[in-house]
């Protein structure tokens, strides 16, 4: 019987050393010391063995399997190392090598226009208010001078939210909300989206608008021409010409609409101006004194200027985009194109 445990032993010491994988280690292990495995097999003899025999039997078979597992465990580190070391050998990394270009954002046209705006009115001393998006009707019509019934609600298409609040047609309302606020003098812009029913090449339904107000003794048409036109020259360049149109707005008084010289065609006419030389960025005037009344300043002692603009208008002259609703599709195609 000691015989045969040492041949189940030695074979399985040889089949354990040729192991090329843990995986084969393990399938010999199982093949020996496993439940239907080759020892378990020599233990049924033992019934036929004498009962001096027995105990001297099983401490041989309980002493070839401590042997077994020892050079299992030994074999199985081995195997392992050399598994790692192969895998780190056919796996290594050359950091030397350039990475993955990775994507990089850019600002959307509309921000960096809108930025730039700010920037060069900050210059001037004006400084930035917000507004909510949601307005109450009072704040984007009423106090503004534009009551219910009015024809002047006809020339901005609202989104009415109920009864009483509208999507905001026109960053206006800021400056109701300014002069309730804050005392004269003041001077401030006010960036923001704004909404209206209208979408063609030249129109969106969500657009962006700057305003700008300026409230202080002896304010003029004279400050609102040069403040307009020296933005238009720092934006579009120093030879960029400033053309007033007399216009109407409820809440101004006089009123203008102010143009630019097209700068795609020198002034001879093109696609871009409509063929007539000038493009046209927004509306402005002398803040009418019932506004001015009506938000508790007193007109006899405080006059004011007040402008507002399109800046998807401005992109459009900036950058020579002739669909503005290009702006708000998310092309990356379109977008990947501006500086970042
Ligand atoms: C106004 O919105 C006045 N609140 C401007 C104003 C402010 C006048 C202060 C006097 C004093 P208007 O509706 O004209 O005005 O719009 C101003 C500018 O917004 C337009 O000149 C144009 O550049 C831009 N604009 C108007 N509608 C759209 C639109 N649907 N899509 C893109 N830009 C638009």
């Amino acid at each position: 019987m000691s015989i045969k445990i040492q041949e189940i032993q030695d074979q399985a010491l040889k089949k354990f050393d040729s192991a090329k994988t843990s995986k084969e280690l393990y399938d010999f292990k199982v093949e020996f010391l496993g439940k239907s495995g080759a020892f378990t097999e020599i233990m049924k003899s033992m019934k036929d063995l004498s009962s001096d025999e027995r105990p001297l039997f099983g401490k041989k078979v309980n002493e070839a399997k401590v042997v077994l597992e020892d050079a299992y465990i030994r074999k199985e580190r081995d195997l392992k190392t050399k598994e790692i070391n192969e895998k780190l050998a056919s796996e290594w990394l050359d950091l030397t090598l350039p990475g993955p270009v990775q994507d990089k954002s850019t600002q959307h046209p509309i921000s960096l226009v809108l930025n730039e705006t700010v920037n060069i009115l900050s210059r001037l001393g004006y400084s930035v208010r917000l507004g909510p998006l949601i307005e109450k009707d009072f704040y984007n019509f009423e106090a503004l001078n534009i009551p219910k019934d009015h024809p002047a609600r006809e020339m901005q298409d609202t989104f009415y939210v109920g009864e009483n609040h509208v999507l905001r047609t026109h960053t206006s309302p800021i400056q109701i909300h300014t002069m309730e606020r804050e005392k004269p003098p003041i001077r401030i812009i006010g960036p923001g989206a704004v909404f209206r029913v209208d979408s063609d090449v030249s129109h969106a339904p969500m657009f962006h608008q700057i305003e700008a107000l300026y409230v202080d003794r002896k304010v003029s048409m004279a400050d609102l021409k040069g403040t307009i036109a020296f933005m238009n020259r720092e934006l579009f360049g120093s030879d960029t010409k400033t053309r007033f149109r007399p216009s109407f707005f409820p809440f101004t008084e006089p009123s203008a609409e102010f143009d630019c010289s097209c700068p795609f065609c020198s002034m001879k006419g093109c696609r871009m101006c409509g063929h007539s030389g000038w493009i046209e960025l927004g509306g402005s005037g002398l803040v009418h004194p019932h506004v001015l009344k009506l938000s508790g300043i007193d007109p006899m002692e405080w006059q004011g200027l007040a402008f507002g603009f399109g800046i998807e208008r401005m992109s459009v002259i900036k950058f020579g985009v002739d669909d503005i609703r290009l702006f708000c599709e998310n092309d990356r195609r379109f977008l990947d194109q501006f500086p970042s």
